[in-house]
């Protein structure tokens, strides 16, 4: 209770709380085509509070509702930044927690901060958890259909570790399939987890979606996720999550 009315007074005076962004590259073309938009905060007294701690409790007191509306702004806010200072335009992923996508304004706010930041939707990327996308289909269907007549892109995150049924991805209007980095993890040839991501992305593709994997941290990992045909990664390898000056830094870094 403590640490959530910090948090609460932190969102509303707008202190302590801060956007990383990590990295996503395509191997082949030797290039970052996107990132990833990550949460952190730091308490007034300067303890950082991971958002495995924080996200759980804001999301079971609806506090997610807010926050998620600073993130989705400030990362909006960051890409029109990104665009004054040069830098070759890239996608945002924004994570959209289970409250959020159900409130029913949320299309609305979306394309309310979109009107006002002057951001192009094409940039943004919503991940939403395959389990919100299982909750209530036809709804979700419909609002994932609203979002993209905005120019949106949807992505379905953690992919492959929840109860969805395989049908619901040839149902629901998704752009992206990130795969779980728990597959990743224990990605070794000729193991479940390699059986498994291997359908995940044969299905993804024949389906005509983008593949992304998650917490890829080795050159063997990498290695056999593109011989599955995955073409793009996210993960230690490449770059953790850093703020946005760093990230430019690395970007431009890449060349
Ligand atoms: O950022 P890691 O770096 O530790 O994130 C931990 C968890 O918190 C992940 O499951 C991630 O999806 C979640 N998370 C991080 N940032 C956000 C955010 O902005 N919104 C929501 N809903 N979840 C987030
Ligand atoms: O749950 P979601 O996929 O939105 O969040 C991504 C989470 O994965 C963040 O906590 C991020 O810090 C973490 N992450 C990203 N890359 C790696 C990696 O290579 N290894 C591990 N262990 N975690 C990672
Ligand atoms: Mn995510
Ligand atoms: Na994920």
């Amino acid at each position: 209770v403590q640490l959530l009315n910090e948090l609460r007074s932190d969102l509303n005076l707008g202190r302590g709380l801060e956007l990383h962004y990590q990295p996503q590259v395509s191997p082949t073309r030797g290039q970052v085509v996107g990132c990833e938009a990550l949460i952190r905060w730091v308490k007034p007294n300067g303890a950082a509070v991971s958002p495995e701690v924080f996200i759980p409790l804001a999301e079971y007191t609806g506090l997610i509702v807010d926050i998620g509306d600073w993130v989705f702004a400030e990362a909006c806010r960051q890409i029109v930044r990104w665009d004054r200072e040069g830098l070759p335009p890239f996608r945002v992923g924004i994570n959209i927690s289970a409250a959020q996508f159900r409130e029913p304004d949320f299309v609305a706010k979306i394309a309310e901060v979109i009107a006002s930041t002057g951001v192009s939707p094409k940039r943004l990327e919503l991940e939403i958890t395959e389990s919100v996308a299982m909750e209530d289909p036809e709804s979700v269907a419909r609002q994932l259909r609203e979002l993209k007549a905005l120019g949106l892109r949807v992505a379905v995150d953690d992919f492959g570790c929840g109860f969805s049924s395989l049908g619901s991805l040839n149902r629901l209007p998704f752009d992206r399939v990130k795969i779980d980095r728990a597959f990743v993890r224990e990605l070794t040839p000729e193991t479940a987890e390699d059986c498994i991501a291997t359908m995940i992305v044969k299905l993804a593709r024949s389906l005509g979606l983008e593949v992304t994997a998650e917490g890829v941290e080795t050159e063997s990992q990498a290695q056999l996720l593109q011989d599955m045909g995955c073409k793009e990664m996210q993960g230690f390898l490449y770059g953790k999550p850093m703020n946005a000056a760093s990230l430019e830094a690395w970007i431009r870094q890449q060349g």
